[in-house]
């Protein structure tokens, strides 16, 4: 079965979908792949790899290494074209749909379209859409692009629905790594109603409560990146995938 397809088996089953983005800019090796099995113990269903910056050499390394302890599908999530290994098992091939930086719609994503066909990865197209977090996040910055503001949830739909138009098979609303706020339950939720493609949604997710709300409200897969880095335990990780496989038991 392909990634995208056993990510939309797991929303079946679950009702929706636990993802844990591990950065290789923030661990090394051996604590990524600690995490990672820890995750497969704990119920999540996939791995996002990626970062904003990427100062480190272990990309491939670390998803390698991953791929070698643990059974999870390691979907790559690239902050740009340098972020590409035949290791993984599929990318999100994101174009930055709220912004209107050309390099970010669809410049990165012609440099790297023919590395990804030589490593034969299965490409999964996701319309990326920042929403406003009260912060300035790293994503942001270096995208120079501007989030949607929280309250437009009109534009936010325009949006999505764009991204369903255009062929996308799926949409991220992303609040950005470390957002001091997460994507608000009421934009979710107006996008639930009138878009058919499924939604992830992350950035500044702290709780296993705000992580249900998200799915809730209408989100299909949910992840977390900083909580988890900073809570690297078992327990707290159970606790979030309990929480978003939720829905499904009520
Ligand atoms: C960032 O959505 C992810 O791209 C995760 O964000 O690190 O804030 O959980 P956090």
């Amino acid at each position: 079965m392909k990634v995208f397809e056993q990510l939309l088996h797991a929303k079946k089953e679950r009702g929706a979908a636990y993802l844990v983005l591990i950065d290789p800019d923030k661990q090394s090796v051996e604590d990524a792949v600690k995490l990672a099995k820890m995750c497969e113990k704990a119920g999540v269903d996939a791995l996002l790899v990626g970062g904003s910056l990427l100062f480190a050499h272990i990309f491939g390394e670390l998803i390698k290494a991953i791929k070698a302890a643990c059974d999870l599908p390691v979907i790559i999530f690239p902050g740009g074209a340098r972020q590409i290994s035949p290791y993984a098992d599929a990318i999100l091939f994101l174009s930055l749909i709220s912004g209107r930086n050309p390099h970010h719609l669809i410049g990165e994503q012609v440099i790297s379209a023919p590395i990804i066909k030589s490593m034969k990865l299965e490409t999964i197209s996701t319309g990326y859409m920042f929403i406003e977090a009260g912060n300035v996040t790293s994503a942001q910055f270096l995208s120079d692009s501007r989030p949607i503001p929280r309250k437009k949830t009109d534009i936010a739909l325009a949006h999505a629905l764009a991204a369903e138009y255009l062929g996308m098979r799926c949409i991220y609303l992303e609040a950005g790594s470390g957002a001091k706020l997460s994507v608000p339950e009421e934009m979710i939720g107006l996008l639930y109603q009138h878009v058919t493609i499924p939604m992830i949604v992350g950035g500044g997710i702290r709780t296993p409560e705000e992580a249900l709300r998200k799915v809730e409200a209408g989100a299909s897969f949910v992840v977390t990146g900083n909580v988890v880095e900073k809570n690297p335990e078992l327990g707290f990780l159970k606790a979030f995938a309990d929480a978003i496989h939720e829905k499904k038991k009520r």
